[in-house]
């Protein structure tokens, strides 16, 4: 089939299937393969593009976990090991200017912090900025804090929920598959434990994100078999609201020398693909982070309704040698969305419409 058939399929509501897939993957008819992801993102955002005000914040580089992947972590003795008190946490986001909506926090798996320290980190962050949406710790995360508490994945998340945790990121699914975790991350939770913590987070209200990483030892076949994976999991327990295609950054990783930065010509296909098989996700966004901004702003032809926030400072990619600003002013959102041809909607953690431009 090729890629007509697969546009009329699209046009007429029907899913696609892994053969259309390989299609959109192998060829390189960008031009239609952008066409197609638009038809799907028209019909749920028509042409908005969304951004949100907010900050990051990586709390420790301190890990456990040591994936192969990654330039962040760091043992401990290292000069730039780090690890944030809530203090620390508190003083940054008070430092960025009014009108924020969201933080989103990730970290490293610490040796040693008790579940108390992140229960606290955020219930003080609500008690200082109560209107600012909570996003944080990944499911890799949720399941190290449930094993250093005894505790269940639902009372885990109840734990943060009540107090103050509003949603959750897309991070730690890397590629959902058990070849590749065996050599890359082996000591990260597979698929089935991360898709149990995004169902049991989804049944308790609290909604999430989903994330892919690719462009390393992963085969076309395990980025489609890991959207389909996520299609199912929105299919038997909504509540994602957005999906992110993560590219893989070698520089300062003990793979940089044998694996290449992936190309924009995948990257591009990779977020159509993406938009075509989630039809059933709200939102993809062109995290212009690891795309770069020029790149993000092309993605938007891509299929992309979202291009994801100011950040303030990114440490994950920028430690494996991104070259994108550490963030970006609301002003630069606007231009990029304005530029492209589409029109820039401010929004809240939870996509409410703060402002159209
Ligand atoms: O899980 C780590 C990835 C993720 C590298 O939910 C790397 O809105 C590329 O999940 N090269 C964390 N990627 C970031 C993340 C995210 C980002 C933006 C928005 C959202 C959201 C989530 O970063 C990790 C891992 O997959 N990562 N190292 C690297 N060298």
């Amino acid at each position: 089939m090729g890629l007509d058939a697969i546009e009329e399929k699209i046009k007429y509501g029907e899913p696609i299937d892994i053969k259309d897939a390989k299609e959109i993957l192998s060829s390189f008819d960008l031009i239609k393969i952008g066409k197609i992801a638009r038809s799907v993102k028209y019909k749920k955002s028509d042409k908005k593009v969304y951004f949100v005000f907010n900050k990051h914040i990586n709390y420790t580089n301190l890990c456990v976990s040591k994936c192969k992947f990654c330039a962040f972590y760091r043992n401990g003795e290292e000069d730039d090991a780090y690890t944030m008190e809530i203090d620390d946490i508190i003083e940054e986001i008070a430092k960025m200017p009014k009108g924020i909506r969201e933080v989103h926090i990730v970290g490293g798996l610490h040796p040693n912090k008790p579940f108390s320290y992140y229960v606290d980190m955020v219930s003080s962050i609500k008690k200082h900025f109560k209107d600012i949406n909570v996003k944080a710790f990944t499911a890799v995360e949720i399941d190290y804090f449930s094993k250093l508490e005894g505790l269940s994945y639902e009372e885990t998340l109840k734990t943060l929920k009540d107090a103050g945790l509003d949603s959750m990121p897309g991070g730690g699914a890397e590629v959902f598959s058990e070849r590749v975790r065996k050599k890359l991350y082996p000591n990260k939770i597979p698929y089935e434990k991360w898709a149990e913590v995004h169902k049991i987070a989804h049944s308790l209200k609290i909604p999430t994100n989903a994330t892919l990483l690719f462009g390393h030892i992963e085969t076309d076949d395990e980025i489609i078999d890991h959207l389909f994976k996520l299609r199912k999991i929105q299919e038997e327990t909504p509540g994602f609201l957005c999906f992110i295609p993560l590219s893989f950054h070698p520089s300062n990783t003990p793979l940089e020398k044998t694996i290449e930065k992936v190309d924009a010509v995948k990257e591009l296909k990779v977020l159509a693909l993406s938009r075509i098989i989630l039809d059933n996700f709200p939102h993809i966004k062109a995290y212009w982070v690891m795309l770069s901004p020029k790149i993000g702003q092309i993605g938007l032809h891509f299929g992309a309704d979202d291009i994801d926030g100011t950040i303030g400072q990114e440490r994950v990619t920028h430690a494996a040698g991104a070259k994108s600003p550490l963030g970006l002013a609301k002003d630069n959102m606007v231009g990029m969305i304005k530029n492209a041809g589409f029109i820039p909607v401010e929004r809240d953690a939870l996509y409410n419409e703060i402002r159209v431009y």
